[in-house]
């Protein structure tokens, strides 16, 4: 039953050295083998890509719609299972697996509406007697690198709109989690996509994904990752003048003034910080919290994270799920390590903890009396850390906010319409969140962020063709 699952190149299935993929909730269990690439394995698929794209761009509308919406419907008719096969493999809890994965399904369905609504504009020419017209083209052969914290999603989010739009795309997630990767390429290749429209190379960044960035004949990148893989993707496509769209970090604050309901700020600062064991961009990860409601607050989620648990993915009583691996295990470890030589005050967690299986376990470490500038307020950590770093009001709470050199997600609790307002408008991020967690977005509406964040065009809803395609201007004489 665990047979070697291969890439899809050119539309032949292909195989190569195996990767495990290892349950990080239970170490003893592999939830399958599946292929490496090779960088050569990359070429031919690029090769393949861009042999497919003339087809492929000026197919129907029609047949991407049909291919787009069949995916969707076999994915939300497979939730619970490729749920529990994300689950397994990257130790998110089945419920968030499980939406993750309908998530991903309405995706598609709403790039399937997208192929079918593609429009231009007509305008008339300054000159009298002509005509002028504005249309979205594809833009070529797309590199799509995606992270193991979403395994479908984020996929999903970028191979969708590629594909509405006409382009062909080279595939490669991350090394870590490659089963939803490869269950979603297959559910697309049997939709009917034409051969080399969708490649599928698993593998390492430092081969495969190097390879994508020295190809001339990639045409586009979307990247989801960390700083420093976004920063040499987009210093090793300067050559190339190439598109990019890079997705990296965040260090997002969430703003409790003395105003807020207590129950939502909690609610917003636990399920923010810590769900999906806190290994998300958007992330709350600074919890800025003001001098009234500070004791109050800082006891209340403390207690809150008393009563959560964290275990096997699998298991329902589970709220939290284990940390992805070993090495992001013992990264998180030196940050709370560094957390408390910096003085900060650990009021719970943190801990590594055994459970029945043999998983990456630690207890969601909330630290309180933070500076915002202390290494664990300035850096992305992309585990269950988050520092609250107390405020003297809402202008210095708003000061702390925008002091650091991401911009993804903001959020604030606060009754205070005024306070709110104002913050929507002065918060320094792609994103904001008022009496909501930083983390947990829709999928029709565009995502992305600022500074060191993001760059390129944003994600998702009808805001990815400005990335996905690129505009041509003709002027006719009637
Ligand atoms: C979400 O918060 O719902 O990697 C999505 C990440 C983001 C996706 C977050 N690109 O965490």
């Amino acid at each position: 039953m665990n047979e070697l699952k291969p890439n899809l190149i050119g539309g032949n299935w292909v195989q190569g050295e195996a990767i495990a993929n290892i349950n990080p909730s239970d170490q003893s269990e592999v939830v399958g083998y599946f292929a490496r690439a090779s960088a050569e394995d990359a070429q031919t698929a690029i090769a393949a890509a861009k042999a497919a794209f003339p087809a492929w761009s000026q197919s129907g509308i029609m047949q991407r719609h049909t291919i787009l919406r069949k995916t969707a419907d076999e994915i939300m008719a497979r939730k619970d299972e490729l749920g529990a096969l994300l689950s397994r493999e990257e130790g998110k809890t089945l419920a968030e697996g499980i939406g993750e994965t309908v998530r991903a399904a309405q995706v598609f369905d709403f790039f399937a509406g997208e192929a079918l609504r593609l429009t231009g504009q007509t305008v008339p020419s300054v000159r009298p007697g002509i005509g002028v017209e504005m249309t979205r083209e594809p833009v070529g052969v797309v590199g799509i690198i995606t992270p193991w914290n979403f395994p479908i999603a984020i996929p999903a989010w970028k191979i969708a709109p590629a594909l509405c739009y006409g382009n062909t795309v080279v595939f490669k997630p991350a090394d870590l989690v490659p089963g939803s990767a490869w269950a979603i390429v297959d559910i697309l290749h049997r939709a009917g996509l034409p051969d080399g429209v969708l490649n599928l190379v698993m593998g390492k960044g430092s081969v495969v994904g190097q390879a994508m960035v020295e190809s001339a004949d990639m045409d586009a990148i979307s990247f989801t990752g960390s700083v420093g893989t976004g920063g040499a993707i987009a210093r090793d496509s300067a050559p190339f003048m190439r598109k990019l769209q890079l997705e990296m970090g965040g260090k997002n604050p969430m703003v409790i003034l003395d105003d807020a309901d207590l129950d939502v700020a909690v609610d917003a600062a636990v399920n923010g910080a810590f769900f999906s064991t806190g290994q998300r961009c958007t992330a709350s990860s600074r919890l800025i919290v003001q001098e009234g409601i500070y004791d109050r607050f800082v006891a209340a989620a403390a207690e809150r994270l008393q009563a959560t648990q964290v275990g096997h993915a699998m298991d329902p009583a589970t709220h939290i799920g284990p940390v992805v691996d070993q090495s992001q295990l013992d990264q998180d470890c030196r940050y709370i390590e560094t957390g408390q030589s910096e003085g900060a005050r650990l009021v719970w967690g943190g801990n590594r903890v055994q459970r029945d299986t043999d998983g990456f376990f630690l207890t969601p470490a909330l630290f309180a009396d933070c500076t915002n500038d202390m290494t664990i307020a300035q850096e992305e950590i992309f585990g269950p850390v988050a520092a609250v770093i107390p405020a003297k009001s809402y202008d210095h709470a708003l000061d702390l906010a925008n002091d650091t050199p991401f911009g993804l997600s903001a959020g604030i609790c606060t009754t205070s319409l005024k306070h709110a307002t104002h913050f929507k408008r002065n918060a320094h991020a792609g994103m904001v969140m008022v009496n909501l967690p930083t983390a947990g977005v829709d999928f029709h509406v565009p995502f992305g962020g600022r500074k060191g964040s993001s760059f390129g065009p944003r994600e998702q809803g009808s805001y990815a063709a400005e990335f996905f395609t690129t505009v041509k201007t003709a002027y006719t004489l009637a």
